[in-house]
Formats: structure tokens, sequence, C-alpha cells
């Protein structure tokens, strides 16, 4: 299958590539190195070293003779994704390349607006461009298990039956987002359903809940790793927990530390996108998945670290709950289903407390540059 990914440089991008050439797709990228760049903006940098978009297309070609066909551009700009999907004529489209931090989102108007104009616009032009060049490649895009919020009922894929004053339908589950980051993602599932009511697009809305970890399966030496963000504003919540307890610094769950969310591996994200990809939704489907593995509290996963820290490792990690910086409830019902992608055939990879050995011990080998990035790694960006 020819495979376009967007955001190819990123957290999942890159491992998706190297999990889509292993299997024999022919896969291009595009990437504006936005993330790169941003994380630097606020002091920051991954805790993995990762090498130059130039140096990984070179790698890839020693290991497997074949490599990502990469494009440097923005996929906010229409100009550049109408002439990426003219050129390569892609059967689909995996769209990544969204300003991914809700902390980030948060700072001010300024970044609010660039959240915004960035994923809005890069997934409206998206659209357009399938319509009107390529209207039966697949279009996989990327959105949040945040997007539903914390309702208190259960939480379905996508869509679910209403009965109200006598009648019934079958409707879009509310969303109720918490950070303009997360509702930039709402506006685009409002988006992309539209376009799939008007024009028939093939898509498939993926709800992700968090992800975490340092490793896919196809990562086997230093230059294939992906980058591992660990501050306050691009680092989500395992991974900087597992840098806190290296580092020495009191792991935080914010507030009561009650907040519940879906979580996956980065080895899961990938083969669910994969899966996603390889079974495409029916022609002019809109397709929800719910994609995560379980959900567990922020209170379960700081007191899970501190217990593998101490049992491999000999640490002994402090549990800080610090001011929540964040407006969000803190104690609440969480049941969101995920059977979709069960069925098309994912099963979990692995089990938390193996997942974190393996993080933990590749943060214990950049530990300097732990040391390094403390001081950007406390809560500081706040919602009020
Ligand atoms: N949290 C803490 N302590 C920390 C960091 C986070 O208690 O040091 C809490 C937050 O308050 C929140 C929860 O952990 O309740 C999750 O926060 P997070 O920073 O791990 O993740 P979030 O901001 O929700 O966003 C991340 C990714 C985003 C993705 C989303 C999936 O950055 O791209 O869409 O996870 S989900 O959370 O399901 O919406």
């Amino acid at each position: 299958m020819r495979v376009l990914i967007l955001g190819v440089d990123g957290y999942i991008g890159w491992p998706l590539a190297l999990r889509l050439i292993q299997r024999g797709h022919e896969v291009y990228g595009a990437d504006s190195f936005f993330t790169r760049r941003r994380v630097r903006e606020v002091g920051s940098d991954s805790l993995i070293p990762i090498k130059s978009m130039q140096e990984r297309i070179e790698h890839l070609k020693k290991r497997f003779s074949s490599t990502v066909n990469f494009f440097r551009g923005d996929v906010s700009n229409a100009s550049f994704i109408y002439r990426l999907v003219e050129e390569i004529r892609p059967d689909a489209v995996v769209h990544l390349a969204e300003q991914r931090s809700a902390p980030y989102s948060m700072i001010d108007l300024k970044h609010a607006t660039v959240t915004m104009e960035k994923n809005i616009i890069s997934t409206l032009s998206l659209i357009y461009a399938a319509k009107d060049i390529r209207p039966d490649m697949h279009i996989l895009k990327l959105g949040t298990m945040g997007e539903y919020g914390t309702p208190n009922v259960e939480i379905p894929e996508g869509f679910f039956e209403v009965e109200y004053r006598g009648r019934k339908d079958v409707l879009p589950f509310p969303r109720n987002a918490s950070s303009w980051y997360h509702w930039s993602k709402v506006h685009d599932s409002n988006n992309l359903m539209f376009a799939n009511r008007v024009w028939g697009l093939s898509v498939t809305d993926v709800m992700q809940g968090v992800v975490y970890g340092t490793r896919t399966a196809d990562i086997q030496d230093r230059s294939e790793f992906t980058r591992f963000d660990i501050d306050e504003v691009w680092g989500t919540a395992l991974n900087r927990f597992c840098a806190q307890a290296v580092g020495g610094l009191p792991i935080t769950p914010y507030g009561k530390g009650g907040q519940t969310r879906g979580f996956l591996s980065l080895e899961d994200s990938i083969t669910c996108l994969t899966i996603g990809l390889e079974k495409p939704p029916e022609r002019g489907e809109y397709r929800v998945l719910n994609q995560f593995d379980q959900y567990y509290s922020i209170n379960e996963l700081a007191l899970t670290v501190r217990e593998v820290y101490a049992k491999e490792f000999g640490g002994n990690a402090e549990i800080m709950h610090v001011d929540n910086p964040r407006v969000e409830k803190e104690e609440h019902f969480y049941k969101p289903v995920s059977e979709k992608l069960r069925k098309m055939g994912y099963s979990p990879s692995g089990d938390l407390k193996h997942d974190l050995k393996t993080i933990l011990t590749d943060v214990e080998r950049y530990r300097q540059r732990v040391d390094k990035l403390k001081k950007v790694i406390m809560p500081r960006t706040q919602w009020k």
C-alpha cells in the first residue's frame, strides 16, 4: 500500500514509518519539524537523542534497502498538501501532523491560535485535497480520547443511540474537551464527519489515549530511537513520572490524582494504527476507533512507577501531590469502550510493569540529560 505519513518525524510518526516499511508498504512522509522547534522554545529537548531526518533516511536505506520518501513542509499550507497528494497519489494518508500538547495550547492567546490554526486548517486542507484529487483514499486521522472528556456515563466509540421524548436516533456522542488542544481535535472530528457526509470520503478517526514508552519491537539501535519528551509542556504523565523517578524529583500527580485516562504503549499505538490502515473502512465510511489498552488513575500510575523503580533499580521515588495547574475533574467515573480494534485483531502487547522496566532502563541510560532538563520538568503552565 502507498501510505503518506504527515508528521513522520514525530514520537508516533517515526516508529510508524519503521513498522510500515518492515511490512513492505511504500512509505512517504512529510514534516515541518514543528515539534523539534517548539520543544526548544520551552527550553527543553527530547530526553533520548534523536537523529536528523537525513540521517534517519540514510539509516533506513542501509537496514531495509527501502526508506521514507520525505517532503519537508507544513500541511496547514494548502498548496503543500495538494502537491503531496497530486504527486504521490497515496492509498492512505495518516495525519499525525498536529500540535499535540494540551499545556502548549493553554500558554496564552498566541499558542491557542497556533494550535487552532495548525490543527484545524491542516485537516481541512487534507479534506479538500482528498475531495479534489483523490476522493477514494483513506484518511486515518489521529484524534484523542480527550475529545469526550470525563462524562458520568460510559463512552461509546463515536456514536450512541439516544431516545428523547419518545423518538430514537443514533447521534455523535457529545464531546467535552478540557484544553484548546483537545477542542481543536473535536473541531477536526466534526469537519471530517461533515466531509464524509457531503463528499463520501473514507475516514478513520482515531480517539487515542495517552501513549507511553521509549520503544517498539522495530527499534533496534540508537539511531532508530524516537523522541521522548519529559518536560511539563510536551511530556505526558507516565513518561514524565519515569523521568522524575530517575532524576530524583518527586512524581507529580496533579491535585488529588484521581483523574483517569485510557493509556497504551507506543508499541500498541503503532500496532493499532497499522491495523487501521491494513483494514480500512468501507468506501465512504466514517469510522471512529477508541484506541487504548487500559484505563488507570494518575495515582495508580504514580504508585506503579514508584514500585517498579524500587524493585528493579533499588530507587526510592517520592510522590508529591502538587496544586493542579489544569482545570479538570480530579475524581470521576470513567468507562470508555474500546471494542472495534480488538475485533479487528488488536491484542495488547505487554503489561504495564514490564513496559515500565524498559522505559526506566532507557531513561537511566540518559540520566545526565534528565539532570540537564530538571528545570523544565515541574509544572508551570496554568489553565487558570
Ligand atoms: N498529569 C499529572 N501529572 C503530570 C502530568 C499529567 O497528574 O505530571 C495528569 C493531567 O492533569 C491529566 C492526565 O495526567 O489529568 C493526562 O495528562 P497528560 O499530560 O499525560 O496528557 P494530555 O494532556 O491529556 O495529552 C496527552 C497527549 C495528547 C493526547 C492525549 C490523549 O499530549 O497529544 O491527545 O494525551 S488523552 O489524554 O486521552 O486525551
